[in-house]
């Protein structure tokens, strides 16, 4: 090997070791296997900027064996990026250090995306690299014409998401995503032949995938196959065969060596191995100055980008068309002019065909599902393998890839995501929604069939507790509106929503309007708002959201005959209500001495706003096969039971 780059790889090795010994927690083992790819990686191949990690035609890294976060801190650090100092390094896993335990998004920081849960960076990776060939298609070559690398080791392969994203990828023909496969056949608990015996290389070949086998210490056989794929014609991996803990003379290649400190001893035996003479965190200015010149040459690159880009800027403004406010407005009229009942997600398909027309950033898609999931509306037009001028995915039965791409998506670029599922499903998204969140990224899930209103298909495909669970979920806004115009509304609320992700629950079943009147407001912006009232003198109120909004609104008139009066509440979203200043909670909900909500599900989420004199009226059980009317009736989700129960409440 080299001792040139001998130096610039130990110098990955020992930050990273000496980084986790400090913190005294972490995951030396994989930074220093995978040193020297990365070195070969970083050197030849990536082009990047750190003084300017937002430039957008950058080849993307992304680590997606996030618990090897220090190989991705000495990178950026090595290379020059502002965002990591040898200061955040020695406060690696300490609080607001951004090198945190696992690699957290950070805009403008060189950390593309979260990771950390196995095989997520995959699917983003994926995202990344469906968004450059969009992106390339609108704009052109010049403009965008980069790599996707992405990190995954044998835990990554492991897992599910990664089996439905690289299939999809290899369908897609997605010639610049390059997996680098930490190929060190070990894990957590022992040697992988434990749990796995899979055949890597028919496993990649039958997904589409071109499989390259090298020794991932061996230089010159790294960088050979970089080189090979920088012009293939789908995506590729680079299984590198690699120790883990390279270097350690009692670790190196066992799982000791994963996930905790080596030891003051064992760092002392590693730095005579490595012959690394130099004190923790000291990297030699020779070592360092050549890294940076390698993180130096990035701004060649883009200089030369930006002459050419700053020439088409304005065409390019022409070329991405991103104006929802007509579409929201022109829909929000046609829903007064056609008063019909109608299922929700009949008229998200309704609002998606206006949004379409006018914008060409919205790339909508469903997990098989198009045509339940009123996804798909008469503009759009499908990605195909190795032609991406649509604007529509076909994910195929994989949802949760497709939530990992769309995260990949919406990181990437400007673009917006969107994509469908049935709402039962989420528990097939729910890792990849959380990190939506986390991340802060704007990807909208249409998540239709959204209660026991689904009928027949049974309790299998009714959603219960999924709705409570989701509201949980922080920074995440989960919206069920409750006809045509709330939905026009939660749409446009999630399309502004930029640094929250929004799940839109929807129904199967017909909703009558409960909106009759035109207004430029948006009432569900406030999350909750009054709908209806029997009196100006009220004694109840009544919460409820989407497909029981209507009937609260039942409920509410046949109490009136009996001289109860009450007020209904729409609840389109409780994440934005819960936002609200006291007052208007205040007005909302403490009005009357009773309050009681109505939810065809869970309800847990609902308690906080009834307090305890209320009542909630919800299913805290399976659901059950029937024709719909008939389970709402089984469980007593009729006006007569719920006026009976409200009536004794009351009485009482
Ligand atoms: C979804 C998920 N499950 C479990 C874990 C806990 N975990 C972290 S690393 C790891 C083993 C990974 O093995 P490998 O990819 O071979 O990494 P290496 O040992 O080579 O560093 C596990 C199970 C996790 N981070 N994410």
């Amino acid at each position: 090997m080299n001792k040139q780059h001998k130096d610039l790889s130990n110098a990955i090795r020992f930050l990273s070791i000496d980084a986790v010994e400090k913190a005294s927690s972490g995951h030396p083992g994989m930074p220093m296997g995978m040193a020297d790819v990365a070195t070969i990686l970083f050197k030849h191949f990536l082009k990047f900027n750190p003084q300017n990690p937002s430039w957008l035609n950058r080849d993307r890294f992304v680590l997606s064996a996030g618990h090897g976060s220090m190989l991705l801190y000495s990178l950026l650090y090595l290379t020059g990026y502002k965002s990591i100092s040898l200061t955040s390094i020695k406060k690696f896993r300490q609080l607001n250090s951004i090198c945190a335990g696992h690699p957290e998004y950070h805009p403008n920081s060189g950390i593309e995306t979260t990771t950390g849960p196995l095989g997520q960076g995959i699917s983003n990776a994926v995202g990344f690299a469906i968004a450059e060939e969009i992106l390339k298609k609108k704009l052109g070559k010049k403009i965008i014409n980069h790599k996707t690398y992405v990190l995954a080791g044998d835990g990554c392969l492991m897992e599910g998401i990664s089996h439905e994203a690289l299939s999809l990828a290899g369908h897609l023909k997605l010639k610049n995503l390059i997996m680098l496969f930490d190929n060190n056949s070990i894990s957590i608990d022992g040697p992988t032949n434990l749990a796995v015996s899979d055949n890597f290389k028919k496993r990649f070949e039958s997904y589409g995938w071109n499989y390259i086998f090298i020794d991932g210490h061996n230089e010159k056989e790294i960088f050979k196959a970089l080189k090979k794929v920088q012009n293939a014609k789908k995506p590729s991996v680079i299984s590198c065969k690699t120790i883990i803990g390279y270097g350690s003379p009692n670790k190196s290649g066992k799982a000791s060596s994963h996930g905790s400190p080596l030891g003051f001893d064992e760092i002392e035996l590693i730095r005579k191995k490595l012959k690394w003479n130099h004190k923790p965190f000291q990297i030699p200015s020779n070592i360092l100055n050549h890294w940076r010149k390698i993180g130096n040459k990035g701004s060649k690159f883009e200089d030369n980008w930006n002459r050419f880009y700053k020439s088409k800027r304005n065409k390019i403004k022409k070329i991405i068309k991103n104006n929802f406010s007509i579409a929201i407005k022109s829909e929000k009229k046609n829903a007064i002019k056609e008063i019909k009942s109608l299922a929700s997600r009949k008229s998200s398909e309704l609002i998606l065909n206006a949004l379409t027309k006018y914008n060409n950033t919205l790339i909508g898609g469903s997990a098989d599902l198009a045509g339940s999931n009123n996804t798909k509306t008469k503009y759009h037009k499908i990605i195909k393998p190795a032609n991406f001028s649509g604007n529509y995915i076909h994910y195929g039965v994989r949802e949760h890839a497709m939530c990992g791409i769309m995260n990949g998506l919406s990181l990437h670029s400007k673009i917006i995501p969107y994509g469908g599922t049935f709402l039962i499903f989420s528990d097939y998204c729910k890792p990849a929604i959380r990190l939506s969140a986390l991340m802060k990224q704007k990807v909208i899930y249409v998540m239709t069939h959204d209660s026991i209103g689904l009928g027949e298909d049974g309790p299998t495909h009714q959603p219960i507790e999924q709705l409570s669970g989701l509201r949980s979920i922080p920074n995440l806004n989960v919206f069920r509106p409750a006809d045509r115009m709330e939905t026009i509304e939660c749409w446009q609320l999630a399309l502004e929503s930029s640094k929250t992700p929004s799940i839109l629950a929807l129904t199967r079943q017909n909703l009558n309007p409960i909106r009759k009147k035109y207004t430029d407001l948006n009432k569900c912006s406030l999350g909750a708002y009054e709908v209806s009232r029997t009196k100006d003198k009220i004694n109840l109120t009544i919460l409820a959201s989407g497909s029981e909004v209507n009937l609260a609104i039942d409920v509410s008139h046949k109490l009136a005959k009996n001289k109860i009066y009450s007020k209904v509440i729409s609840v389109p979203c409780q994440d934005i209500f819960d936002q609200q200043p006291k007052a208007y909670k205040k007005k909302i909900l403490e009005e009357t001495k009773f309050n009681v909500s109505i939810e065809a599900a869970s309800t847990n989420c609902w308690k906080k706003y009834v307090g305890k004199k209320g009542l909630t009226f919800g299913i805290d059980d399976f659901g059950k096969s029937a024709p719909y009317k008939e389970i709402y009736k089984y469980f007593g989700l009729t006006a007569e039971n719920i006026s009976k129960k409200i009536k004794n409440l009351i009485k009482n």
